[in-house]
């Protein structure tokens, strides 16, 4: 073979790997602008009473941020729960219906008596016992403080303080425990993933359609976590490659001292069926 001929060759590989090169580049860049314009809409409560704009939300109500925006749900209207109460716990289960938890024990019309570790569904008309925290194992002195439903029959939570559960035995607040079918297992061992143990999470979801998972959550007050600071009203993802700042509340018009206590997040274009909602 002419050396003229070995130079066309190699001139030809090299185009093709080139070629391949800014193929996978403009891939790769807009895999990484897809993934990075995502759009979420979050839905959240509070642990107290706030003022947001002309906005008033109550810790009975539930906020829906979108865009830059703020409103308060009617996926439970102002004025549906009693005014004493606070959500605690939140999680969308399908149209119009969410579970929730409440932070003290409390009568809500229809069901009667819920404590601090039930699960409640409301589909807009009636309040339901979602699920009997005691009934299932849950010691009754404690408190279930962050709620997310996988599907009608397996769901994660946390609890607000160190327990021993069937299953599982000791967890911890700062934990993400799974019930599955009726089987308690640890979801995140809190402090074997870097959350001090003095943190506490206080509400927990899942980013929709994220391989490898990405978690949700929030604290209960403000902790170093590998180094950097989170307040009580940030949101935090966790994935395998570690912890970021997902959601800034307070740089985004929540006031300093309101703490976010329930969240839900919301993937615009890749909600499942079951969990489509009219918002
Ligand atoms: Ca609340
Ligand atoms: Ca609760
Ligand atoms: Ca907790
Ligand atoms: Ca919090």
């Amino acid at each position: 073979m002419s050396l003229r001929k070995d130079k066309e060759i190699g001139t030809a590989r090299g185009k093709i790997l080139r070629k391949v090169f800014i193929s996978l580049v403009i891939f790769l860049f807009i895999a990484l602008s897809v993934l990075a314009t995502e759009p979420y809409d979050i839905l959240f409560s509070t642990d107290e009473d706030f003022s947001l704009n002309l906005l008033r939300p109550a810790d009975d109500n539930l906020v829906y941020y979108s865009a830059g925006s703020y409103d308060i749900s009617s996926l439970i209207s102002p004025g549906t729960l009693p005014p004493e109460v606070n959500i605690d716990a939140l999680s969308i289960v399908g149209a119009n219906t969410v579970v929730f938890s409440l932070d003290e024990d409390a009568f809500l019309p229809g069901v009667g008596l819920v404590a601090d570790e039930d699960l409640i569904s409301f589909d807009g008309l009636n309040f339901s016992l979602w699920w009997d925290g005691s009934a299932n194992g849950l010691p009754p002195e404690v408190n279930l403080d962050a709620v997310h439903v996988i599907s009608p029959t397996e769901f994660l939570f946390s609890l607000e303080e160190d327990a021993i559960l069937p299953d599982v035995g000791l967890v911890a607040d700062e934990d993400i425990i799974r019930f599955s079918g009726g089987t308690f297992t640890m979801e995140l061992d809190g402090s074997a993933i870097g959350i001090p143990p003095e943190a506490d999470v206080d509400a927990v979801a899942i980013l929709p359609n994220t391989t490898p998972v990405t978690y949700i959550l929030s604290l209960r007050s403000a902790n170093f976590i590998d180094g950097n600071l989170y307040c009580h009203s940030d949101l935090i993802a966790y994935s395998v490659g570690g912890f970021s700042k997902f959601f800034d509340a307070e740089a985004n018009g929540i006031p300093p001292e309101v703490n976010i206590n329930a969240v839900e997040i919301l993937g615009r274009t890749h909600v499942p069926d079951w969990m489509l909602i009219n918002r």
